[in-house]
């Protein structure tokens, strides 16, 4: 790959909605389009458009000729200024096609032509969402790094406002060179009256919400069978939205609210509202919102249709299906959910995509459709020319409280599979001569105690220039600062024996809450639907006494803050190849300053658990492809271009029933297992990041 190409790929992250041939990377750098490239609007002046923006650039990028002009009709059904959903049928069907003609060029520089052909000729939140997908899976694109969504639609992420004195700014402050700041307030969806809004710093957290997309990105539901058929996708579909919602919980029982009610009935009003207050970036219109006590309808809509009844049948057939232990494929075979490959069976079917589900003209389209029927619940005949809300956008989704009642639904359904599976027997659970004889967990200063772990708000600041269309363009970046959740790092320490050869072990580390909302005590099957996946990683066990140490900030779920929120443009780019790798593709995972629940004021007490396994019935023979060094968040994201790293049930050993009555008896019962109670204190002040 020459260096041209890679960097004409990166910047076509950049100013989704400018044409293709404004200056990029803060001004340096433009595209020199072939005159064919140029949109009908532009067509008769592209010499004086084209010289107007290659003045004073320090880079100019030829791009080469099509070979093969496309026809982008198929495309032309989501208008330019619509909204993109991945939860409609008929965008996503669009969306395959064009992923599908991205994954077709025949080398490198016709990906690079083809790209930005495309970009002035589709939709914007398609083609960036098209493009990234292309891009993530392109064999010859693997060095391009995926910018994060937050800066690609900033719009989508913060209170707009902060847009205006963005420009503004930029404006004022000239050529100055300085670095332009503006401030996102911290809670300003709701006030205090609504309950919900505890939850506003989780829910409307932007590592939160890029994690999402990019699960969604890495993870597609339909396209191209080598983008779409992964390795347990399915039931990581089901794992990594169990996981948040285990965490979405426990973080309720922090801030004295209940469990989320699962929303299982889609025929009485839904209590909560929801006020965005986000901007569309295609057509600069806030996103509708949902008002208090609004009933579902049937969705009627030009670009989508689908009744409530649809969604109750497939419901029905996929509750029947896990009742009977087997599905039945479009041919009439039956195929039993066993304790394998039940649960991706069922991921892929529910979630659902028509490429990978068993039998998608049975089962249907259970959880997208319930995206769509909430999303549109404020004009669901589109007699007020309305877009969907949040929840019709991957993006945006995880905002709205609602998202954790549908999805706390579809973790039910999930749920009654598991439950009707056996409790994990000891020979699952054991890993004979092997005993945990003590852990703790600790911050690293000295004077601090042991399993006392803390958290405090932070304000830190990402640069958000990239997407920022029509914006300066000179060279300069636009920090927005914002107050996020943060934990104290913490060091696990586990002092282990083994009694027999040297082995190797996997070690698990979970946090599962002890007590509700109101101080009441949970029992073993609630604390196992909560328990919260901290860390998973192996373990080389000599003879005899093994002391094991691990950062909190190492961890197999979550990405470092500036991993979320990287500055954009090649100066920040690492220019080593390994650095450079592991600068790709990792964008998912779930945000490190969002490691820990909350806490509360006076010490929220959990359960830390700990369990090493026998590796040899964990391990994977991995097939010979390049090691991807970004994978550190494999727990949720699998890793790119392998099969998912841990033969085990995701989940493990929480995802099934245990066969003792509460986890003092089953640390007890198996010496490889061991726990540990542990105070989450939670210190209301506001820390500047250093
Ligand atoms: Cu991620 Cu419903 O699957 O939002």
């Amino acid at each position: 790959m020459t260096n041209t190409d890679l960097k004409a790929l990166e910047l076509m992250f950049q100013r989704p909605l400018e044409p293709a041939f404004t200056t990029r990377d803060s001004g340096k750098t433009v595209l020199e389009l072939p005159d064919s490239f140029y949109t009908d609007r532009y067509r008769n002046d592209t010499e004086e458009v084209g010289n107007r923006f290659s003045k004073d650039v320090d880079l100019k990028i030829p791009i080469q000729e099509l070979s093969n002009v496309p026809s982008l009709e198929f495309t032309k059904k989501i208008g330019l200024k619509n909204q993109f959903s991945l939860f409609n049928n008929r965008h996503r069907e669009i969306a395959s096609e064009l992923i599908t003609l991205f994954m077709s060029a025949p080398n490198l520089r016709q990906f690079v032509s083809l790209s930005v052909y495309t970009k002035d000729r589709v939709n914007p939140v398609l083609f960036q969402y098209a493009y990234a997908v292309a891009v993530a899976h392109r064999p010859d694109t693997r060095e391009v790094p995926i910018t994060n969504i937050s800066q690609i639609f900033p719009s989508n992420f913060v209170e707009p406002s902060a847009f205006r004195d963005a420009r503004q700014e930029a404006s004022v402050i000239g050529e100055s060179g300085a670095r332009v700041h503006v401030d996102i307030p911290q809670n300003y969806t709701a006030s205090d009256r609504e309950d919900e809004q505890r939850l506003a710093y989780f829910r409307e957290d932007i590592g939160v919400n890029s994690h999402h997309w990019h699960w969604h990105l890495v993870y597609p539901t339909t396209g191209p069978t080598e983008v779409v058929n992964k390795d347990r996708r399915g039931e990581l579909f089901y794992y990594m939205h169990h996981q948040i919602l285990a965490r979405y919980n426990v973080e309720r029982f922090c801030n004295n609210l209940k469990k989320v009610q699962p929303l299982n009935n889609l025929r009485v009003e839904v209590p909560e509202g929801y006020f965005p207050k986000i901007l569309s970036s295609t057509n600069n219109r806030t996103y509708p919102a949902r008002v208090t006590n609004q009933k579902l309808r049937d969705v009627d809509r030009h670009d989508g249709r689908v009744e409530i009844s649809d969604v109750e049948r497939w419901r029905d057939r996929v509750l029947a299906a896990i009742d009977q232990g087997y599905v039945e494929d479009s041919s009439g075979n039956r195929i039993p959910l066993d304790e394998v490959r039940g649960i991706d069976i069922l991921g892929n079917m529910i979630e659902a995509s028509p490429v990978l589900s068993i039998n998608y003209n049975f089962y249907g389209n259970l959880h997208n459709e319930g995206h769509n029927i909430i999303s549109f619940a404020h004009d669901p005949d589109y007699r007020h020319l309305e877009d969907f809300g949040v929840m019709g956008d991957v993006t945006t989704a995880m905002r709205d409280p609602i998202f954790y009642r549908w999805h706390g639904f579809i973790d039910t359904v999930f749920n009654k599979f598991k439950t009707r599976l056996n409790p994990y027997n000891a020979g699952e659970l054991n890993f004979d001569g092997i005993t945990v004889d003590y852990i703790e967990a600790k911050i690293g200063k000295s004077n601090t105690k042991a399993n006392t772990l803390l958290t405090y708000w932070q304000k830190s600041s990402a640069d958000l220039a990239a997407g920022l269309d029509f914006g300066p363009t000179t060279d300069r970046n636009i920090f927005a600062s914002f107050t996020h959740l943060q934990n104290a790092p913490f060091t696990y320490t586990f002092n282990v024996t083994n009694n027999g050869a040297r082995r190797t072990g996997t070690c698990r580390i979970f946090i599962c809450p002890k007590v509700d909302e109101r101080n009441q005590a949970l029992n073993l099957e609630e604390q196992r639907l909560l328990a919260i996946e901290m860390d998973k990683f192996t373990v080389d066990l000599v003879p005899g006494e093994n002391t094991i140490r691990r950062q909190s900030t190492e961890s197999s779920v979550a990405i470092p803050f500036e991993r979320s929120f990287r500055p954009v443009g090649a100066d920040y780019q690492p220019k080593a190849a390994d650095e450079l790798a592991r600068f790709k593709f990792c964008g998912c995972g779930w945000p490190q300053h969002l490691l820990l629940p909350k806490g509360n004021a006076q010490g929220m007490l959990f359960d830390l658990f700990v369990m090493i396994s026998d590796y040899s019935q964990d391990s994977v023979e991995q097939p010979k492809t390049p090691n991807d060094a970004c994978s550190t968040a494999y727990s949720f994201c699998g890793l790119k271009d392998k099969l998912y790293p841990d033969r085990r049930t995701m989940g493990y050993p929480f995802d099934r029933r245990l066969p003792n009555a509460n986890l003092t008896e089953l640390v007890g019962a198996f010496g490889n297992m061991a726990k540990t109670d542990l105070r989450i204190v939670f210190n209301d002040r506001v820390i500047d990041k250093a």
